[in-house]
């Protein structure tokens, strides 16, 4: 087996996916000690895509080993030099990221379109943006020479494989931190991919190290006793495991976990544009998204008439292979993923609700599910409740501003919402009320690197991404 990810320099143009890659320890691919490998499916398709190493106890322990060891001379770089790592890893992504979305959409089932135009992108942003900050922490409000906290275990998702791992490396390197990274067991390529990248731009050895497992390497990482700091994006339950374990440590965390989005329709909205970001908001990436709009309130007096449009926006969905360009709704991440959101769907029509879903006709192979609309949904019930993470959508009206936020609100989460309406006042009386980390205005699902991101309430603490991301990563 070919543990090894560096294709020739001439083979870059092509994603050639060898039958095996191992885990990125200091600056190196190898095997696990054990030798044990699991396989990553194609959601679309279900065929295998590869063979990845499994890394247990023993190789997340000399993963922490190799990040400690390359911290000191690390953190003792002057900004300006981590700076210049950052701006070429920046680059390197920006080259590679037609391979980079091909493989990425074939691990994760997310449309090509939407892998090419919003995940590269953003990746590639995030990199340039920390970079900017490496040589000015000391301008960053935090007080002179604020330092790095050590080595940080970054456990990410799935949905957004290389964006969350962008998210994650790219403040604690610019900060001076060395990390251990562990992507999610359905969709580790493009982290590793990532490390040949960061071979690519010389990065020391041991500043970056990728193990591939599942929740038991997690576990395993964030329990390590020379972890300094822990950064968790995904399920709210094991974030909850996760607090528990770190609780009595030295170490610093910050959680980013699940959502119940609101999306705000007023009566005096430009509607189509609504319709458009009601369709951005809970079926891009399959509705796989912490900030998902997945419950649509929309004002009584323009129920109807918006529920109409947004069900003739809902029949011009294109459904089905994530690599064909036009593909505007993918697949499922995992056959599990798929069980819950059936699960949950099949509980929203028992507890009443009303079910829709256009015409369309899914793939025999692989983990699909049709672009799904509930009505007649009250607060009650789970799908209104509980994070579907996939393409449904739950309608619920209200009447006033007072009873919209109220409802946005009625949630243990406090990720996301969105407002429509032509009154500004509304929209930063909103703004205040709504107990969310990000309210977007007349858009919705809008990224930027500069702009931090994180929850209220269960959705977690702390904040990814502008100034306040490089705080995760600093002692002031
Ligand atoms: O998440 P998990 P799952 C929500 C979403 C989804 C549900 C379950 O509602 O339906 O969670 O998804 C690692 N210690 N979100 O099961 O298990 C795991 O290997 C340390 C929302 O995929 O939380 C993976 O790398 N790590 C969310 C990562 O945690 C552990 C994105 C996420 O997996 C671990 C994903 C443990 N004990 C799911 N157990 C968002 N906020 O965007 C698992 N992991």
């Amino acid at each position: 087996a070919l543990f090894e990810y560096a294709p020739a320099p001439e083979s870059r143009a092509v994603v050639d996916i060898a039958p095996a890659y191992g885990l990125f320890i200091d600056g190196a691919f190898r095997e696990a000690g054990s030798g044990t490998t699991f396989k990553t499916l194609s959601p679309a398709t279900e065929e295998v895509l590869s063979e990845v190493a499994y890394a247990d106890a023993a190789d997340v322990d000399a993963a922490v080993r190799a990040a400690r060891a390359a911290f000191p001379a690390w953190a003792a770089l002057p900004g300006a030099e981590r700076a210049k790592y950052l701006f070429r890893i920046a680059r390197i992504l920006q080259e590679r990221s037609r391979e980079l979305a091909v493989l990425e959409t074939l691990d994760n089932g997310k449309p090509i379109r939407e892998t090419r135009d919003a995940d590269l992108p953003l990746v590639a942003a995030h990199f340039f943006y920390y970079a900017g900050w490496a040589d000015k922490l000391n301008h960053a409000g935090y007080g002179p020479d604020p330092r790095p906290l050590g080595v940080a275990a970054q456990v990410i998702p799935w949905n957004f494989p290389l964006l969350m791992l962008a998210w994650k490396i790219a403040p604690a390197l610019a900060t001076g931190n060395a990390v251990v990274l562990k992507p999610a067991e359905t969709t580790p390529l493009s982290a590793l991919f990532f490390a040949d990248v960061c071979r690519q731009a010389g990065l020391p050895g041991g500043v970056v190290n990728i193990v591939t497992g599942d929740g038991a390497t997690g576990a395993e990482l964030v329990a390590h006793p020379d972890v300094d700091k822990v950064a968790f994006t995904g399920s709210t339950a094991v974030g909850k495991e996760i607090a528990r374990t770190v609780a009595g440590t030295r170490k610093k965390l910050t959680l980013e976990l699940g959502g119940k989005g609101a999306n705000i329709v007023f009566d005096d909205a430009p509607l189509d544009q609504a319709v458009e970001g009601i369709v951005n908001g809970i079926f891009f990436n399959q509705g796989q998204v912490c900030c998902a709009g997945s419950r649509l309130l929309v004002q009584e007096s323009v129920r109807d008439e918006l529920l109409d449009a947004l069900k003739r926006r809902l029949a011009t969905l294109r459904v089905g292979d994530p690599l064909d360009k036009n593909t505007d709704v993918g697949a499922i991440n995992s056959a599990e993923q798929l069980a819950r959101i059936t699960e949950l769907a099949e509980a929203g029509e028992a507890e009443g609700a009303e079910r829709w879903s256009p015409p369309c006709e899914l793939p025999p192979d692989g983990y699909w599910f049709a672009p799904t609309l509930f009505t007649n949904v009250t607060q009650a019930h789970r799908i209104a409740r509980e994070e579907i993470f996939g393409p449904v959508l739950s309608v619920l009206t209200f009447r006033t501003p007072d009873e919209a936020v109220a409802k946005a609100n009625n949630t243990p989460y406090g990720l996301s919402a969105g407002v429509w309406t032509e009154k500004g006042s509304r929209i930063l009386r909103m703004a205040n009320e709504l107990r969310a980390g990000i309210v977007w205005a007349n858009t919705f699902n809008k990224f930027d690197p500069a702009s931090p991101f994180g929850g209220y309430k269960e959705s977690g603490y702390g904040r990814e991404g502008g100034r306040h991301g490089l705080e995760a990563y600093l002692n002031v």
